[in-house]
């Protein structure tokens, strides 16, 4: 049995997932770098009791428990960290050196949201912070990402999900070679803009993602190709106004537009899409019997009005967008932010949205990067898909190891200009995560560098024009 490493003053917290606070699958990382590592179960009563299962229940039905609401938004986290901070340095007062210990955060999607609330709301809880794929603008998140549902009810066209997987191997098949490296990575989705129609008649067999009894080949139809064009333009309101960000092209579709295969009518039904029934359920109904949605009555409008509401009802605990960051900055914290550029739960603009929001409200839309770079740095990772490598395309590196970067940076000011990604197959030569603005190229003769380009965020960034009012 090997020691355990010393402890290094050090306290890690990781975050939750979906409607969880608990950080538990992450704790053990604490240990390799000498932190004691913390985690919250957001006082639902227990590490796997989430949200959404207390809410009502605890309100009573019809009544939003709001305290289970705070704790799950902001509370929970900052009094865990409050306690870890005072319970390490008591425990370890023998050994300590007399340094201040060092907080840090790691966080992906619910998990990133908490990290990004932590900074806007408690400045000094922590010294280092990653906030990945952050699931912020929860109050529009959470509903809109299942659109392909509705989509789908308002096409009458519900999708083989061997479909959705022929079109994405040909988006990546046409848009890999775009960064100049043909890898299977589609490092580059800015540069890709291939036409879904080119993949009608794309045959498939032997797949299985139809589900017991379901057909194992087939072709890509006309209305295949219509359906998942329209999922890419992404949710515009019937006056062509967009409510949110589009997926980036090559995305794996069949977790949000999910659907199962009726063997009584030999065909597709759709999805249970739990995301959209729990904000159903626990904000527009309030209560607590799990809702039976007839997709076919949901429209992109309507959605957009529940939101409207939402935002008004729990935007101010939940948003999670606030883009003045001073008093983390001022307190000497860093804070890093990840976001796969194959995300297909979150799309990947969002967060790049968010920290040039960011940019601007601290430095200015015309400062340079570096100034918020002094503090706050974003890096797309090429091919990843929500919080995880992405088994499409297994060539892309991932930052397995950013915690170590961050803590370099906290400790001896060594900013990462790029993040160290590692990769799940030894063929990849894909290692560097290149910092936003900058983005990865290769040049014929393989040679690689993370190229900066005029306005690339104002090129990539697309506007949510259909809020009219600030939606922090
Ligand atoms: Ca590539």
């Amino acid at each position: 049995m090997s020691p355990l490493p010393a402890y290094k003053n050090r306290v890690l917290v990781t975050g939750g997932a979906g409607w969880s606070n608990s950080g538990a699958s992450s704790m053990g990382g604490g240990l390799s770098y000498g932190a004691v590592s913390v985690y919250t179960d957001g006082g639902f009563g227990g590490p796997s009791s989430t949200l959404n299962s207390d809410i009502l229940q605890a309100g009573g039905n019809g009544t939003i428990a709001w305290s289970a609401l705070e704790s799950y938004a902001f509370l929970a986290n900052h009094e865990m960290v409050t306690n870890a901070r005072q319970l390490a340095s008591a425990f370890y007062s023998a050994t300590a050196d007399a340094n201040r210990i060092k907080t840090y955060y790691f966080g992906c999607s619910e998990g990133g949201r908490e990290g990004l609330k932590a900074i806007q709301t408690y400045p000094t809880d922590y010294d280092g912070v990653i906030a990945a794929a952050p699931g912020i603008y929860l109050p529009l998140t959470q509903p809109i990402q299942n659109f392909a549902a509705w989509t789908m009810a308002q096409m009458q066209h519900i999708i083989d999900p061997c479909a959705f997987v022929a079109i994405q191997k040909d988006i990546i098949a046409a848009c890999d070679d775009a960064d100049g490296l043909q890898d299977g990575v589609v490092s580059r989705p800015d540069l890709c803009n291939y036409n879904i129609s080119n993949s009608i008649g794309t045959a498939w067999s032997n797949c299985t993602r139809g589900g017991p009894g379901a057909p194992t080949s087939g072709m890509v139809s006309d209305a295949d190709a219509r359906l998942v064009t329209t999922l890419y333009e992404g949710p515009l309101l019937d006056n062509g106004e967009r409510t949110w960000f589009a997926y980036n092209l090559g995305i794996d579709w069949t977790s949000n537009g999910g659907t199962v295969w009726n063997n009584e009518t030999r065909t597709f039904d759709l999805g249970s899409f739990s995301y959209f029934k729990d904000v159903y359920q626990m904000f527009w109904a309030q209560n607590t019997a799990m809702p039976i949605v007839n997709f076919t009555e949901i429209s992109t409008d309507l959605v957009y009005q529940n939101i409207t509401s939402l935002f008004r009802l729990i935007g101010g605990w939940t948003t999670t967008a606030w883009p003045d960051l001073s008093s983390f900055r001022a307190a000497g914290g860093k804070v890093i932010t990840w976001h796969g550029t194959q995300d297909q739960l979150l799309p990947t603009m969002m967060s790049a949205s968010y920290y040039e929001d960011v940019r601007r409200h601290m430095f200015g839309p015309n400062s340079k990067y570096s100034q918020i770079q002094d503090f706050y740095r974003y890096f797309h990772v090429p091919g990843a898909d929500h919080c995880s490598i992405n088994p499409a395309e297994p060539n892309g590196p991932f930052p397995q190891y950013a915690i170590a970067q961050l803590i370099d940076w906290v400790e001896r000011g060594e900013a990462p200009d790029t993040l160290n990604g590692t990769t799940q197959s030894g063929s990849s030569t894909q290692d560097t995560i290149c910092m936003w603005p900058s983005a990865p190229v290769w040049d014929a003769g393989g040679g690689f560098r993370c190229e900066l380009t005029a306005n690339f965020a104002q090129t990539y960034i697309q506007t949510p024009d259909a809020w009219k009012i600030s939606i922090f």
